[in-house]
């Protein structure tokens, strides 16, 4: 296929859209040059292809689909059966699970689903029926807490939020936090690694109904064969999101006990994140389990997104690719080389280097909160996002951490020797900023102070980093 396809295609796309609201057209003319000249970290973004974009855009958008696959409460709906159907397939093939459901519209969605797959596959319940034909936005409170109450207050046993587990695994914000009664397993405070005895003997203490493997900033493997053997001892569902890995998983880079497909009850995922797919999510479980996946919708979804199942088919065939398996595995050749880059330079990670996508940098180790190290960052053109680290005493919103991934940088051809240069680069911002104070003196955990010539300095070093690795080649918008 010719680059000049990529460029017509989209230029063809703005031209149409700009007769009618030409801002959009600039917006998303803008966006490309913004992502083409930052340096993106943020271990949960990808760069998706021309093909997986360009499939959402069009009238699959348009068409209504609720059910599944050949049993629709609406008719017309055989191209999406198809779409639907070879999503599913690719997904069943490309990671070895018995029943794939292609539908949920986000990594919160599928977790939902699973949730609830698994309360009405483990509890005997009259209001959970009735809710199954409801959305569950429509429930009150006080259908909450009956539902809550007649489901026997079911437990959680999930990773904590500062150790790098998920919102939705069971925290107050989110629903899940309403669902169930949640306890969390950390990691060990010395070398801040998961330590399975500790969760074995939680999971004794706790006996949860559900529980849950993967994380969204923890930077090393997890047994899932010992949290399935964990799960079995207390008779609990063994549930991995693995949102952040499943690129990995895809890319054969984690298997064996590493790989949660076989080891899971159920397992969930988003598709935009090392996977590379459209911004979306799946539930991949076994055979047991999958007529309640299947009604996903409309017990907690929303009619599902043609265009975007389209662009997971189109995503998840590529990933099926030998050259995805490389892809995978110079994403943490990439992470290694970051992590010890930062390391040779003096900074302080977490669990002190990284065997997936992601690294850790705990900046206290540079005077600096993750929201004055996250703001610094931004200002040098480096996009990074601050997190917690394990015990933070900064909380969850200004943190002591900055995260960073190189699925997106990989995508773009970087290599280990940019990385280094990368790590470089980061380093040089962290250790130039200093923490600021507030008008009475105190401490201020989100005022800092860089040079600003600096920063440009930095910012122009990034973009020339990224020159020689061009995002998008095929398309030229000029
Ligand atoms: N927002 C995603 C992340 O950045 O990890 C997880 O939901």
């Amino acid at each position: 296929m010719s680059r000049n396809a990529e460029s017509t295609a989209f230029r063809s796309a703005l031209e149409v859209i700009r007769a009618v609201e030409p801002r959009v057209a600039d917006a998303i003319g803008a966006e490309l040059t913004d992502q083409r000249e930052s340096l993106k970290l943020i271990a949960s973004e990808n760069y998706a292809s021309p093909a997986t974009l360009l499939a959402m855009g069009n009238w699959f958008s348009d068409k209504y689909a609720e059910g599944t696959v050949g049993r629709r409460f609406y008719a017309g709906c055989q191209n999406v059966d198809t779409v639907e159907a070879l999503a599913a397939e690719h997904a069943r093939e490309l990671f070895g699970a018995a029943h794939a459901y292609v539908q949920p519209h986000s990594g919160i969605d599928a977790n939902l689903v699973a949730f609830w797959a698994v309360l009405a596959d483990r509890v005997e319940s009259p209001a959970l029926k009735k809710a199954q034909v409801r959305q569950v936005n429509d429930l009150t409170e006080a259908d909450w807490f009956a539902l809550r109450r007649e489901l026997g207050n079911q437990r959680m046993l999930g990773m904590s939020l500062d150790a790098g587990g998920h919102l939705t695994h069971g925290f107050r914000p989110n629903i899940s936090g309403k669902m169930f009664d949640q306890r969390s397993y950390g990691t060990d405070p010395a070398t801040g690694l998961i330590d399975y005895d500790r969760v074995a003997e939680a999971a004794r203490e706790f006996k949860p109904l559900i529980l849950v493997g993967g994380y969204s900033a923890y930077p090393r493997k997890v047994n899932f064969r010992i949290l399935r053997e964990i799960a079995d001892s207390v008779g609990a569902t063994f549930m991995v999101d693995m949102a952040h890995f499943a690129g990995l998983v895809a890319g054969k880079v984690l298997t064996g006990d590493f790989d949660p497909v076989p080891h899971a009850h159920i397992v969930t995922t988003t598709t935009h994140k090392s996977l590379r797919g459209p911004r979306g999510g799946m539930v991949l479980c076994q055979p047991e389990l999958a007529d309640q996946v299947d009604r996903g919708c409309p017990m907690v979804l929303g009619g599902p997104l043609p265009h975007v199942m389209a662009a997971k088919a189109v995503a998840l065939a590529e990933a099926r690719r030998p050259d995805f398996a490389d892809y995978a595995r110079r994403i943490v050749d990439n992470a290694q080389a970051l992590a010890e880059g930062l390391l040779r330079r003096g900074a302080k990670l977490v669990t002190g280097g990284t065997d997936n996508h992601l690294v850790l940098i705990d900046v206290s180790g540079y005077g600096l909160t993750g929201r004055q190290a996250e703001q610094a960052l931004l200002d040098s053109g480096i996009v990074t996002n601050r997190n917690s680290v394990p015990q933070d005493p900064n909380g969850a919103w200004y943190t002591s951490g900055i995260r960073i991934g190189t699925p997106a940088l990989t995508t773009r051809g970087l290599g280990t020797a940019e990385m280094d240069q990368t790590a470089e680069l980061i380093h040089t911002v962290l250790t130039q900023t200093t923490a600021g104070a507030n008008a009475d003196g105190t401490p201020s955990k989100a005022k800092y102070t860089l040079d600003p010539g600096l920063a440009d300095k930095v910012a122009r070093q990034a973009t020339d980093l990224l020159a020689t690795h061009p995002l998008y080649p095929g398309i030229d918008l000029a």
